[in-house]
């Protein structure tokens, strides 16, 4: 099921434009959600004739859909309408100063971070509960991170995130999505991992 935006397409204006936010949910969040529905199908027709020939191609479908369903639902999430998105919980930014420095030093590392993605992926804020990381995804399920660490902000870098507005500007975009951060809701995923 393709989980609504949980705020209006022009939410984010001007730093994220409402003709992405209404593409990039409506069709290519879509897309995934009907990638993994197909490919979950497929698995169960295998298993009904016990025809395993298709088995591979719809894991490897079912691994790239279901990440990218997981990480544009917290993608969502993870912004909001600015001046509505609150700061960063006490335990929050203690964690940021231990682990980073500073909240500064933590968006210098993270749009790094967006930056540096070869082609497509996202950037990513992973909590163990004990130690935060900056790392990467490349094409969703690719992560340059071992398990046990849960993503508590995430950051779209594939084109169809950015291009109408910012096309080649990655950097540019990077800054704007750090202004429509919802830092309640990466505070309580921080907690979740607690
Ligand atoms: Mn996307």
């Amino acid at each position: 099921m393709l989980p609504p935006l949980p705020y209006a397409y022009d939410a984010l204006e001007p730093h994220i434009d409402a003709q992405t936010m209404q593409l990039h949910h409506d069709v290519h969040h879509a897309g995934y959600v009907a990638g993994l529905n197909a490919a979950e199908d497929t698995i169960a027709a295998c298993n009904a004739s016990g025809d395993y020939s298709r088995l591979k191609e719809a894991l490897y479908a079912q691994a790239f859909h279901s990440c990218g369903h997981f990480l544009h639902s917290v993608f969502w999430q993870n912004m909001a309408p600015v001046g509505t998105g609150g700061q960063l919980s006490a335990e929050l930014r203690a964690q940021v100063e231990k682990d980073f420095g500073s909240v500064e030093a933590l968006k210098s590392c993270f749009l790094a971070a967006g930056k540096g993605v070869e082609g497509s992926g996202w950037a990513m804020l992973l909590s163990d509960g004990k130690q935060l990381k900056v790392g990467f995804h490349h094409n969703h399920q690719n992560s340059s991170l071992g398990g046990g660490f849960t993503p508590v902000l995430v950051c779209d870098v594939w084109e169809h995130a950015y291009y109408l507005r910012y096309q080649n500007r990655r950097a540019e975009y990077l800054e704007h999505f750090w202004q429509v951060i919802n830092w309640a809701d990466v505070s309580e995923r921080f907690a979740a991992t607690v």
